[in-house]
C-alpha cells in the first residue's frame, strides 16, 4: 500500500522529464497540476466541512479525477464538472477557481458559501451551467457573467444578491434557465430580456422587482414565468399575456391592477397553471375561459374581479384546483 503512491510519483516524474522535451503533452501536465492547485486553493478556503467530505477525500495521494464531486474529461483529464452540492460546506470562492479552464458545470447548491464571487470566474469560457442556489452570497450580480457566452442555466436562488440585474446578463444568448428566486433584487426587469430567445424558464420569485417589460412577450419558448411575491405595480404588460408557449404563469402576491384580457386563452393556449391571486385585479373573468383547455390550476383569490363566473368553466375537464375566494363574483 505504502509503495504505490511512490511508484506513481516516480512514473509521473519520468513522464514529466520525458514531456519536457515534447511540448504539447508538457502543457497538458502543467494544466493538470493547474487544476489540482485550483481545487486545493478552493479546499483551503473552506472553513467548515462538518461531514469531513473533502478533508478526507481531496488528497494529493490520488488523482483529482478520483476526488468526490470532481469529473474530468476522458481524453484530456481536465476538470469538466465540479459538484459540491449538499455537502454542508462553509467557505469562500478563491480566484484560483477561474483557472479550471475546461469547466462546463459548476454546482455548489445548498452549502454556506459566502462573500462575493471573484471576477476570475469570468475566465471559465466553457461554462454551460452555474448553480449557486441556497448559499449566502451577497452583493450585486457581477456584470462579468455576461462574458460566459455558453451559459445555458444560471441559478443563484436563495442568496442575498441585491441591486438590479445587470444588463450584461442579457448578452448570454444561449441562456435557457434563469433562477433568481429568493434574493433581494430590485428595479425593473431589464427590457433586454427580450433578447434571450432560448429562454424556457424564468424564475424571479421573492424579490422586489417593480416591473415586467413588454419585450418579454417576444420570447416564444418560455414555458414557465414566475414573478410571485414581488412589488410589481400597475397593469400587467400585454406582452406577458402573449407568451404562447407558457404552461405556468405566476404573478401571485404583487400590487398588480387592471383587467385580464378577454382573449387570454387564445394567446396562452398551453397554460396549465395560472396564479393571479393576491393582487388588485378587477373587471370580469375572461368569457371564453373554456378555451384554456389545458388548465389544471387557476388561482384568482384575493382580487376584485367582478361579474359572474362564466358558465363554460364547467367544460374545463382537466381543471383540478380553482381558488376564487375574496373577490366580488356572483354565482354561475
Ligand atoms: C473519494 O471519493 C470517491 C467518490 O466517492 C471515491 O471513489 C474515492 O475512493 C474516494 N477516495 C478516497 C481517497 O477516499
Ligand atoms: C451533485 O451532488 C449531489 C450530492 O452528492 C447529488 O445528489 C446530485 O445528484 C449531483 N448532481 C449531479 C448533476 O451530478
Ligand atoms: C491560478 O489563479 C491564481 C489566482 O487567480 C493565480 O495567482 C495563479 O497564478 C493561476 N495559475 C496557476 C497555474 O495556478
Ligand atoms: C436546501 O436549502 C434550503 C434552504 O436552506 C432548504 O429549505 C432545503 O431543505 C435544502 N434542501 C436539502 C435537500 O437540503
Ligand atoms: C457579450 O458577448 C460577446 C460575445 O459573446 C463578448 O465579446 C462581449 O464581451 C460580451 N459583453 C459583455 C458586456 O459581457
Ligand atoms: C439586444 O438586442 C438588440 C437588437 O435586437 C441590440 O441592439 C442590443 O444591443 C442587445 N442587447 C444586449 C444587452 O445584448
Ligand atoms: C403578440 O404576439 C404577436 C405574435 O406572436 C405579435 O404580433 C403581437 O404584436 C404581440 N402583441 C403584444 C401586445 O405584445
Ligand atoms: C372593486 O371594484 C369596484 C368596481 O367594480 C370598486 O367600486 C371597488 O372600490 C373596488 N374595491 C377594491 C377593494 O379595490
Ligand atoms: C364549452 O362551453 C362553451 C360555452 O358553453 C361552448 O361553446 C363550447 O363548445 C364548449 N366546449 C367544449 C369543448 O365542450
Ligand atoms: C362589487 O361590484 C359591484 C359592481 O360590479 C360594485 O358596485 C361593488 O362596489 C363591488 N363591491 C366591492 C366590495 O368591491
Ligand atoms: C497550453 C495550455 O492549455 N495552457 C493553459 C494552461 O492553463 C492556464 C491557466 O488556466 C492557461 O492560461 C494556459 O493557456
Amino acid at each position: 500500500m505504502e509503495g504505490q503512491p511512490r511508484l506513481l510519483l516516480s512514473i509521473s516524474l519520468t513522464l514529466l522529464l520525458l514531456c519536457i522535451t515534447r511540448g504539447p503533452v508538457a502543457a497538458q501536465i502543467t494544466n493538470f497540476t493547474t487544476d489540482q492547485s485550483a481545487l486545493l486553493a478552493l479546499k483551503s478556503h473552506i472553513t467548515s466541512d462538518p461531514h469531513n467530505i473533502l478533508t478526507a477525500n481531496w488528497s494529493t495521494d490520488t488523482s483529482i479525477c478520483n476526488w468526490v464531486g470532481v469529473t474530468c474529461g476522458i481524453r484530456h483529464l481536465r476538470v469538466t464538472a465540479l459538484n459540491l452540492s449538499y455537502m454542508g460546506l462553509t467557505g469562500t470562492i478563491p480566484p484560483h477557481l477561474g483557472n479550471l479552464s475546461f469547466l462546463v458545470e459548476l454546482r455548489f447548491r445548498n452549502n454556506s458559501f459566502h462573500g462575493t464571487l471573484p471576477q476570475e470566474l469570468a475566465r471559465l469560457r466553457r461554462l454551460e451551467l452555474i448553480n449557486f442556489g441556497f448559499n449566502n452570497f451577497m452583493g450585486t450580480i457581477p456584470a462579468w457573467f455576461g462574458s460566459l457566452s455558453k451559459l445555458q442555466a444560471f441559478s443563484i436562488f436563495g442568496n442575498q444578491f441585491s441591486g438590479s440585474i445587470p444588463v450584461a446578463i442579457f448578452n448570454l444568448s444561449a441562456l435557457q434557465v434563469i433562477n433568481m428566486d429568493n434574493n433581494q433584487l430590485s428595479g425593473s426587469i431589464p427590457r433586454e430580456i427580450g433578447n434571450l430567445t432560448m429562454l424556457k424558464v424564468i424564475r424571479l420569485d421573492d424579490n422586489n422587482f417593480k416591473e415586467i417589460p413588454n419585450e418579454i412577450g417576444t420570447l416564444d419558448q418560455v414555458e414557465s414565468l414566475s414573478v410571485q411575491s414581488n412589488t410589481l405595480t400597475g397593469p400587467v404588460s400585454m406582452g406577458v399575456f402573449n407568451m404562447s408557449s407558457l404552461t405556468t404563469l405566476s404573478l401571485y402576491g404583487n400590487n398588480l391592477n387592471g383587467g385580464i384580457p378577454d382573449n387570454i386563452c387564445q394567446h396562452l393556449p398551453k397554460i396549465q397553471e395560472l396564479f393571479l391571486g393576491l393582487n388588485q385585479f378587477d373587471g370580469p373573468l375572461p368569457s371564453k375561459l373554456w378555451q384554456c383547455k389545458k388548465l389544471l390550476v387557476f388561482v384568482l383569490e384575493n382580487n376584485n374581479f367582478s361579474g359572474s363566473i362564466p358558465k363554460n368553466i364547467g367544460n374545463l375537464t382537466q381543471l383540478m384546483e380553482i381558488y376564487i375566494a375574496s373577490n366580488n363574483l356572483t354565482g354561475i
